[in-house]
This record gives structure tokens, C-alpha cells and sequence, in this order.
């Protein structure tokens, strides 16, 4: 008869030898592995946009020049995933910044990427070809592999916030990049072509989508705008997001990118939502207004420009006293397309 001591020992020896030869015992990691609901590192998160960043951003504007440091970005990364520059689990965040003057050269990468207009008005970018200048509130899309560099000519310094796939392409062992040849690339399209081939509830009569990412280079932030106000006219309120609207791609009706949905709500004046959650981990952009957000058991109070981040299947409520619009964005169309993603709403 064998002792339980001598069992305990059989077992360690077992397990040291197993990790000896590459492998490790499922029972001891399967609820870890097979949680009940999502159990994610990612922690509620909030930055003070007027305060905290964007005097940082103004002290790297001094410190280094935007062609020296081939993007001036300042990354947000989530207190939950310090060092992975990663502000949800497979999002990346930053803050870029290009003063009057300046240049970020043209490159392209695997990774697709959004800018949302944080302050400034009349720098561009360029994308494949065509520029399109930027004004507070836009939302302007880099496809992956597309070239794209960014310039000022303006008299303001330009924020925006940078939204990348990066950690999910990390994920993948799929990142690709170039530099261009030029600082600049050359343009082959006026500025508004695409907007007047794929913008207009018209698309050219032959023109097949190559790529799995809208034609569509800026979704201006008047005409989000106009649709918000004119839907919170017309319509009732939705008792979890308010009035909110997703941006789309009109070749398909799905996300403008493949990987990163992209969405803006309106909070009327004086809402308070009901809790709701999602398996997305999301990335706020305050754009108007002023409200707290209660999130995962965390109070967070927001003001224009700010970023915070609701972490998958943490439960959130918004209220807004005057008034508010958020932009926000998240994984969403990765999950959807896996037949993963899950969202539930308070039935109180
Ligand atoms: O503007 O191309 O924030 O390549 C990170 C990587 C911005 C960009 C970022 C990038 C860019």
C-alpha cells in the first residue's frame, strides 16, 4: 500500500518530468483554460485628455521632431497590460501628434489602422494615393497595406488618436512593412475622389471590392453630425447606448475594417442608460459633453476628448447630464466573424 506521501511525491515527480519533456497536465489549468465567462486582463481605464496627455504630447512635440521619430505617437496601454503597448487585448491606442510644418513619412503595414480627429483642423493624410484633410471628429481609415503618411500645412498643432490591430496581428505572427521611397507620397486622385466614387449611396457601376476595407477614406464628423441629431429628433432612445449608430463599409454593410469596429452615440441630455455588456473590450472617445460612465464597478467622470476603456463582459452604464457624444471602437467584427461575440443586457 502506497502511503499519500509517497503518492504526493509520485505525482511531483510525474509533473517534473512531464515539464521536462514539453508537456503539462490539463486538470490543473482547465478552468483557466475554459473559463465560465470571459476573465480578461484588461482593466477599466481612463486618461485626462486636457490634463495628463496632451501636456505630454506637447513636451514630446519639443523633444523630438515627427520625421525623426517616423510616427510621434504617445501609447496608451492599459494599466491591466503595461509593456505590451496594448490597450485592449488585441488593440493598440495612441495618441500622434504632428506640429505645423511637419511630416510623418509614408509607409504601410499589414496592420490596418483609425485615426479619430482629436484637436487641430487642415492637417491630412494620405492615403493610397489620395489626401484627405482632417477636422475634429472625422473618422479617417488607413487599410492595411495601404501607403500613408501624414503632413501639416495648417497653423495649429494636430491630434488624433491612433486605433490599431497590432496586438492581434502580433497575435497572428502576420505583420508585414515598408518605408516609402519619398517622405511624401505621390498623389494620383483630387482630394474628395473617393468620397464622390463611394461616399454618396453610389458606388461606380463595374467597381469590385479588392480588399476586405470600405472605399471610403474619411467618414467627416458633419454629416455623423447631422445623422445623430436628425435620429435623436425622430427617433425614441435605446435604453442601454442612446442614439448609436455604426460606421459601415457601403460595399458591404459590414465594419469599415476587418478587424476593428468603429461606432458613435449620442447620450440625450439627461440620459442615464440601463447596464449593459459585451465580449468586445471597448476604447471610448469623448467628442461632446460631459458624464460618468460607471464601469466594472468604477465610476469614471469624462469630459471632452478623454479615452477610457470598458474591458469584455464588464458591465457599464453612461449618463450624461447636458448631453454627450462618444466614439468609440473594439473587436467586434473579429468576433462576430468567429461566431464568438456575446452581449446581454439588464433585465431589471
Ligand atoms: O500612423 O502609421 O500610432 O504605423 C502606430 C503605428 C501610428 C501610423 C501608430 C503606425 C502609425
Amino acid at each position: 500500500m502506497s502511503t499519500p506521501t509517497s503518492d504526493a511525491a509520485r505525482m511531483a515527480e510525474f509533473y517534473g518530468q512531464l515539464d521536462l519533456q514539453g508537456m503539462a497536465p490539463l486538470w490543473e489549468s482547465l478552468h483557466t483554460l475554459v473559463p465560465k465567462s470571459p476573465t480578461t486582463p484588461v482593466q477599466v481605464a481612463h486618461w485626462d485628455y486636457d490634463n495628463v496627455v496632451r501636456p505630454r504630447l506637447m513636451e514630446a512635440g519639443r523633444l523630438i521632431t515627427a520625421k525623426q521619430a517616423e510616427r510621434r505617437v504617445l501609447i496608451l496601454e492599459n494599466p491591466g497590460l503595461r509593456g505590451k503597448a496594448s490597450i485592449t487585448h488585441s488593440l493598440y491606442a495612441g495618441l500622434q501628434l504632428i506640429l505645423p510644418g511637419e511630416v510623418a513619412p509614408a509607409h504601410r503595414h499589414t496592420q490596418c489602422a483609425l485615426r479619430f480627429i482629436v484637436e487641430g483642423n487642415g492637417a491630412y493624410t494620405a492615403v493610397a494615393g489620395e489626401r484627405t484633410t482632417m477636422h475634429p471628429g472625422d473618422f479617417v481609415l488607413t487599410p492595411n497595406w495601404t501607403w500613408h503618411d501624414h503632413g501639416n500645412d495648417s497653423k495649429e498643432p494636430m491630434v488624433w488618436l491612433d486605433g490599431l490591430d497590432i496586438p492581434l496581428v502580433q497575435f497572428l505572427d502576420a505583420g508585414f512593412a515598408e518605408t516609402g521611397d519619398t517622405d511624401s507620397q505621390s498623389l494620383s486622385r483630387p482630394e474628395g475622389d473617393a468620397s464622390a466614387r463611394y461616399a454618396g449611396n453610389l458606388l461606380p457601376i463595374d467597381w469590385k471590392p479588392d480588399t476586405k476595407n470600405s472605399p471610403v477614406l474619411n467618414y467627416p464628423y458633419v454629416r455623423t453630425r447631422e445623422s445623430l441629431e436628425t435620429v435623436s429628433r425622430n427617433g425614441e432612445v435605446d435604453a442601454f447606448h442612446g442614439h448609436k449608430l455604426r460606421y459601415v463599409n457601403p460595399a458591404t454593410g459590414g465594419s469599415p475594417m476587418p478587424t476593428i469596429g468603429t461606432f458613435i452615440q449620442m447620450l440625450p441630455a439627461g440620459f442615464q442608460s440601463r447596464w449593459y455588456r459585451s465580449t468586445d473590450s471597448t476604447v471610448y472617445s469623448v467628442v461632446e459633453g460631459t458624464g460618468e460612465s460607471t464601469i466594472g464597478g468604477r465610476k469614471i467622470t469624462w469630459k471632452p476628448r478623454d479615452i477610457f476603456v470598458a474591458p469584455s463582459w464588464a458591465w457599464q452604464e453612461h449618463c450624461s447630464e447636458g448631453g454627450a457624444i462618444l466614439f468609440s471602437f473594439s473587436d467586434r467584427p473579429v468576433q462576430q466573424a468567429l461566431g464568438l461575440w456575446r452581449e446581454e443586457r439588464s433585465v431589471d
